[in-house]
């Protein structure tokens, strides 16, 4: 049992994932000393419905200099961001001098079509190298964590936010109160707090546990943020399903009674009722399923080793830590996983110590199978890698089961 990072209710866990490393933390060698574990395991309030994970990680052990994510190393998520952008610009930027703080504004990615755009903006984002990408480009970032404390500061220098954004970055702060108190202090009377993340719908759904890492530690419903929204002052007016990141929604809330809530969200929440999302019942068959994918896949990459086959990985991506880990998938399972992240390759891969490498290498070491670890830019990559297949290759997913693309 613990105790609830929104309401204070008890938290009843359904899944361990076992012993779990850093999900972003790439080492240059296995012989580095102090490698961090800790149990990766998640429970339902049983109050609120929030799921969350059971502890949480230390935040400066996750999002420091050396942070090596960068939000636009893919294209469609670069256009994602550009839309989201010219819709604020759109609908709640129109006033004499309009300012939107985003929460985690990683390399600038959506906050540049805003300063293109000549409108005031401020990113929070507290990972060193990330934050000093944007900042080449113009942008004004703030190298700090957001929360109640920071947030007011912000707001006696800067004024109120018309928008406070945040996307793949809410449901990665435990310290939730203090955020919406941050927002309570910062925003505007009739502004708007819109926050994306992986849906608990799309999770359960896609089967999808490798959503659940370090990084994320809640995971979100319309009803569960709905519940969160209204014990900070504040009301859930809308809900948006995103294709993007393997299924996300995306929530905006307002002050209590100043916007009407949309007829999607009505809808979207009579959805989730109807299929228990956080029913322990439902959430104990997700645990089955994912059990299940572990055998399928660790069978079928025993059998393709077996058989002299050569399987590599696409993608270092986060989620991957926590099937490899979860999995046990190792080097002699996979033999290396390529991504075109400069600060992931020559690396090793979170516990498990696969080799990372470039692109470069799939394309010249034709390789039998790929396992895709960023299946969520599953087309994006299909489209660049065409050559992989011609030459015979082909692609294994195991979302939302085990499967060879196509096949
Ligand atoms: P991708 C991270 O998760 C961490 P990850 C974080 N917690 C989160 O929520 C999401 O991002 C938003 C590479 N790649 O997006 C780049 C290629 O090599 O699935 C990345 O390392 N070639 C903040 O890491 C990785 O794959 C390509 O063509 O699970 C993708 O990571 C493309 C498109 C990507 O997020
Ligand atoms: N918004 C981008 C980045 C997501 S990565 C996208 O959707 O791709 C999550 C980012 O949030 C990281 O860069 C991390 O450093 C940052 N972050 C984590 N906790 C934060 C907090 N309390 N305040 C602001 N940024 C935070
Ligand atoms: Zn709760």
């Amino acid at each position: 049992m613990s105790t609830c990072r929104v309401c204070d209710g008890d938290v009843v866990e359904f899944l361990d994932l076992g012993r779990q490393p850093l999900s972003d933390h790439f080492r240059s060698g296995p012989g580095l000393p102090g490698e961090f574990f800790y149990r990766l395991a998640v429970g339902v309030c049983g109050d609120c419905t929030m799921v969350q994970l059971m502890k949480e990680v230390p935040r400066e052990k996750m999002f420091h200099e050396d942070y090596p994510y960068y939000s636009s190393g893919s294209s469609v998520m670069q256009k994602h961001f550009e839309d989201t952008a010219r819709r604020f610009l759109k609908t709640e930027l129109t006033g004499p001098d309009p300012f939107i703080v985003e929460i985690g504004s990683n390399d600038g990615v959506l906050l540049r079509t805003i300063h293109e755009a000549g409108v005031r903006h401020l990113g929070f984002e507290p990972s060193g190298k990330v934050a000093d990408v944007a900042r080449a480009s113009g942008l004004r970032v703030h190298g700090d964590f957001f929360e109640e404390v920071s947030a007011i500061e912000v707001h006696e220098s800067e004024g109120s936010a018309d928008v406070v954004y945040g996307a793949n970055t809410i449901c990665h702060i435990p310290y939730l109160k203090s955020v919406f108190r941050g927002v309570d202090a910062l925003l505007a009377p009739d502004g708007v707090f819109v926050f994306e993340d992986p849906y608990l719908g799309d999770i359960l759904e896609k089967r999808s546990f490798d959503q659940i890492y370090d990084e994320h530690f809640f995971f979100f419903t319309a009803r569960s943020v709905q519940a969160m929204a209204a014990r900070f002052g504040f009301e859930l007016i809308d809900a948006e399903r995103l294709p993007v990141h393997g299924g996300e929604v995306r929530y905006t809330i307002a002050r209590a009674g100043a916007r009407r809530p949309s007829e999607a969200l009505v809808r979207l929440i009579a959805e989730e009722d109807a299929r228990g999302l956080s029913d322990l019942c439902r959430l104990h068959r997700f645990v089955a399923d994912i059990h299940g994918i572990r055998d399928d896949l660790v069978g079928l990459l025993r059998r393709l080793k077996d058989e002299g086959k050569t399987v590599v990985a696409y993608g270092a991506t986060a989620k991957s830590a926590t099937v490899t880990n979860f999995c046990g998938i190792g080097p002699d399972l996979v033999a290396w996983v390529c991504d075109t992240t400069p600060a992931k390759q020559g690396r090793l891969t979170p516990g498990m110590h696969i080799p990372v490498r470039s692109p470069d290498a799939f394309a010249t070491e034709a390789a039998d199978y790929a396992l895709l670890f960023a299946w969520n830019h599953a087309e994006e990559i299909m489209a660049k890698e065409q050559e992989f297949r011609r030459a015979g290759g082909q692609w294994i997913l195991y979302v939302p089961e085990v499967h060879i693309a196509g096949a």
